[in-house]
């Protein structure tokens, strides 16, 4: 049961394992993973899908037969392994060209260079058979307030998403987007740096239907924000079109710690929303649970390894403690004695309007300040909760 299988549907970035650690401040800790390597040592560990940013697999200013190269010999380890590539994304960060962004640069030149990028590889999303196209902007954004029109970066941003969306839809590609929000990192301020805002924006593009959103643990909860909360609001929108799931302590730089290395008690929630949906049940998430973590600097392969096994197993390990609290008649009284099951029922009868509301005959029964005076409970189901994660129920 803890042991993960292609049925659990975790996938993880080139990028992740890859990663060799270079950072601000130091060189690279470790050598360099190729691809192949990377696609059979997933499929041992149990994982069904790899992802990739374009410059992951060949380099930036790759030839046409170069790319072609890396990529047959990738095409040969997915048919070995049966791994798949359910995502795929786009480079718009590391070369100096994006130092201002790319789709939201201030240089036109630029932007078009970067929409081409973004073209070029959505086609081999849809060559690879991958279903969800993220995109991140990491890059897209300022230091400055008066540097960036935010206004007409959006105008660009909105632009540059209408033109992808009419390209799948041309050419008939079972793909979808999903913007990846990020607060600052490493811009000062990136656009779309949250959830909500990223929602927000898919409402006005001209086919919203195909973008929702990314989400990643880590830069939420780099905005202070209640992760699980903003998953549920994208589930709620039937926005929740791929995630990216680590691990991060606090309102810091981005960490990419292992998934459950962070807020363990919100990635408990979290398990427990994708895997169960809301407390009624649905809607839940079916798509890859995707992991865009960084083995720590301090690792050397072997931990790189351990660090993406580690992934899955905390994963697993919250979905059996979810199961078991779901289960627990003690937590299903304290849910009812808490009232989350009473939130459910509409505020208003059917066919009654503010006029039968203001009129209510039973309206004077109601003591304010009666019901000011009820206990939730709420801490007590709470500590059910961290009861079942701890395995001591
Ligand atoms: C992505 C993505 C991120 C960044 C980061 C690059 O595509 O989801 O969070 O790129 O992992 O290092
Ligand atoms: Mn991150
Ligand atoms: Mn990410
Ligand atoms: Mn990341």
């Amino acid at each position: 049961m803890l042991a993960p299988t292609p049925a659990d549907k975790f996938s993880f970035g080139l990028w992740t394992v890859g990663w060799r650690g270079r950072d601000p401040f130091g060189d690279a800790t470790r050598p360099e993973l190729d691809a192949v390597e990377a696609v059979h040592r997933l499929a041992e560990l149990g994982a069904y899908g790899l992802t990739f940013h374009d410059d992951d697999l060949f380099a930036f200013d790759a030839s046409a037969a170069e790319r072609e190269r890396r990529l047959e010999a990738l095409r040969k380890a997915l048919a070995e392994t049966g791994l798949t590539v359910p995502m795929v994304t786009t480079n718009l960060f590391t070369h100096p060209v994006f130092k201002d962004g790319g789709l939201t640069s201030n240089d036109r030149e630029v932007r078009r260079f970067a929409l081409r990028k973004v073209l070029r590889n959505v086609e081999l999303a849809a060559e690879v058979g991958a279903r969800t196209y993220v995109l991140w902007g990491g890059r897209e954004g300022a230091e400055y307030d008066s540097a960036k029109d935010v206004r007409a970066a959006l105008d660009r941003y909105r632009e540059s998403l209408n033109l992808l969306t009419e390209f799948v839809r041309d050419r008939g590609y079972d793909l979808r987007f999903a913007i990846e929000p990020k607060p600052n990192e490493p811009r000062g301020d990136i656009l779309l740096p949250t959830v909500g805002h990223a929602l927000a924006f898919i409402t006005t593009l001209e086919h919203a239907e195909l973008v929702g959103v990314n989400p990643e643990v880590g830069h939420e909860q780099m905005a202070g924000l209640n992760f699980a909360h903003g998953i549920a609001q994208a589930l709620w929108q039937g926005k929740l079109f791929h995630i990216d799931l680590n691990g991060q302590r606090g309102v810091k730089y981005d960490q990419d710690l292992v998934f459950g290395h962070g807020d363990l008690m919100n990635a408990f929630s979290l398990v427990d929303l994708l895997e169960h949906g809301g407390p009624d049940g649905g809607p839940a998430y079916d798509g890859p649970r995707h992991f865009d973590y960084k083995p720590s600097r301090t690792e050397d392969l072997t931990g790189v390894w351990d660090s993406a096994a580690a992934n899955m197993r905390t994963y697993l390990l919250l979905k059996e403690r979810a199961r078991a609290f779901r289960a627990d008649p003690e937590v299903r009284a304290a849910l009812s004695a808490a009232g989350v099951d009473d939130l459910r029922a509409p505020t208003l009868d059917a066919g009654e309007g503010y006029a039968d509301l203001l009129a209510d005959p039973r309206a004077a029964d109601f003591d304010p300040d009666r019901a000011g005076e009820r206990g939730y409970g709420f801490v007590r189901l709470n500590q059910l909760a961290l009861e079942h994660l701890l395995g001591a129920r």
